[in-house]
């Protein structure tokens, strides 16, 4: 950005929003241009480009407009003389922006900005000052969202955007999992992945399971059953939280995997087992996933020709929780040292005595890696 500033065609070409948005920013919430030259349209400086892109985050992340420009207001910007006071060409050692108030902790954010969308230019590696200060913008929202701080300050708890289309959440829910409820019935993909994405790389995948991804889906899940509506909504949520559990980088090929994980005959339920497969790889743990409606006979020829140590069948469904597929890995000439019962489907009551039930991720995780331990 030239030292004098963008004209508001350009700032929005920049933010990829349209002139009328940056107006309406500018008249009700007071995020306008701030350099004026007597004679001349108002310009954006990099400061007013900092507080646009805050802007356009959290909106998408579906804060309100009010409470979003206040947090922009707020958001830290580049020292006042790094862009305006000078006319000396702006130089790449431009003052990164001050650390507010709300500056993240030193170091959270980091190594998920090259992921976090909505750059202000991407490319745009013309302009250091402004490449310097999206940059610490980016990491402020990254973490401050991650942390749940932001919107649980700016009040997302009511339940009030969307036209009455939320998802009911538990009134201690975690932050993110507001977030990411609201981006689901807005069918708003990337903001869905960011948050997950977010949580996954900074909570690990235990905690961003529990806290973040199945308090939505149980909620969504209740929602399908009281209205028999937004199958969309869980369809575009589970392929989201598919993709996010991918990031997790996996254990060296070299290291052969000894857990077969597999959802039980007939059973089309796999993200809780999409979920134990990364925080088995966060463990070092690699494991092979075959997926889901895996009849006994596939299943027994995947155990004959992979030899695992352990296998975890997942039963979501009442109707697939049928004890006699777990007869059949038991009968092999070399079963599995360990066979895990998990998921809600299965009969507790019924499950051989050689069958380990597992009712929670962070023990499934415990189990299976101390038994190829
Ligand atoms: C996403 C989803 C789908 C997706 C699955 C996509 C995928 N890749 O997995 C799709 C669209 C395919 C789907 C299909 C169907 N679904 Co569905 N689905 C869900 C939803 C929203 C989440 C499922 C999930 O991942 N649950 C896991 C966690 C989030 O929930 P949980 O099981 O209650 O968690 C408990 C335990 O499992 C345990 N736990 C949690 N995580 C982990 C991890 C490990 C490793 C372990 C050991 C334990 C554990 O802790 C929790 C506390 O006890 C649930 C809602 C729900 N409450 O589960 C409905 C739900 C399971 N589905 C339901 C239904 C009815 C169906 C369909 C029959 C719909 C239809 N008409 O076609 C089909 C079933 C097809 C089949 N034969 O399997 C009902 C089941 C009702 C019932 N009990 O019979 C539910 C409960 C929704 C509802 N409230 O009506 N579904």
């Amino acid at each position: 950005m030239a030292n004098d500033g963008l004209s508001a065609g350009a700032a929005a070409r920049r933010l990829g929003v349209a002139v009328t948005t940056l107006r309406t920013w500018h008249q009700r919430y007071g995020l306008g241009p701030s350099r004026h030259e007597p004679g001349h349209h108002r310009r954006y400086t990099v400061e007013d480009m900092v507080r646009l892109q805050v802007m356009q985050r959290l909106t998408a992340q579906g804060v309100a407009p009010a409470e979003a420009a206040a947090w922009a207001r707020r958001s830290p910007g580049p020292e006042p003389d790094a862009t305006t006071a000078t006319d000396a060409a702006p130089a790449s050692d431009s003052p990164a922006p001050a650390s507010g108030a709300s500056a993240p902790p030193s170091g959270s954010a980091s190594g998920s900005s090259a992921r976090a969308s909505g750059s202000l230019a991407p490319g745009d590696s013309a302009d250091p000052a402004l490449r310097a200060a999206a940059a610490a913008a980016r990491e402020s929202i990254l973490a401050l969202v991650e942390s749940g701080a932001m919107i649980a300050d700016v009040g997302l708890g009511d339940g009030r955007a969307g036209g009455g289309q939320t998802i009911a959440l538990g009134p201690r829910v975690d932050p993110a999992a507001r977030g990411l409820a609201r981006a689901a019935m807005r069918l708003d993909g990337p903001s869905m992945r960011y948050i997950l994405e977010s949580a996954v790389t900074h909570r690990g995948v235990i905690s961003a399971w529990t806290n973040v991804m199945m308090p939505v889906l149980i909620g969504i899940g209740e929602r399908y059953e009281a209205t028999k509506r937004f199958v969309e909504v869980e369809h575009l949520l589970s392929r989201a939280i598919t993709e996010a559990l991918s990031i997790v980088p996996r254990p060296p090929r070299e290291l052969a995997p000894r857990v077969l994980l597999a959802a039980a005959d007939e059973e089309q339920h796999t993200l809780p087992l999409e979920a134990l497969a990364a925080a088995l790889a966060e463990n070092g743990v690699p494991s092979r996933l075959l997926g889901a409606r895996v009849p006994s006979r596939a299943l027994v020829d995947a155990v004959d020709r992979t030899g695992p140590a352990v296998v975890v069948l997942w039963s979501q469904l009442p109707g697939t929780g049928n004890v006699a597929q777990l007869g059949c890995l038991m009968a092999l000439p070399h079963p599995p040292l360990v066979i895990a019962a998990a998921g809600p489907g299965w009969p507790l009551a019924d499950l051989p005595p050689t069958v380990t039930p597992l009712s929670g991720l962070a023990e499934a995780v415990r189990v299976v890696s101390s038994a190829i331990a």
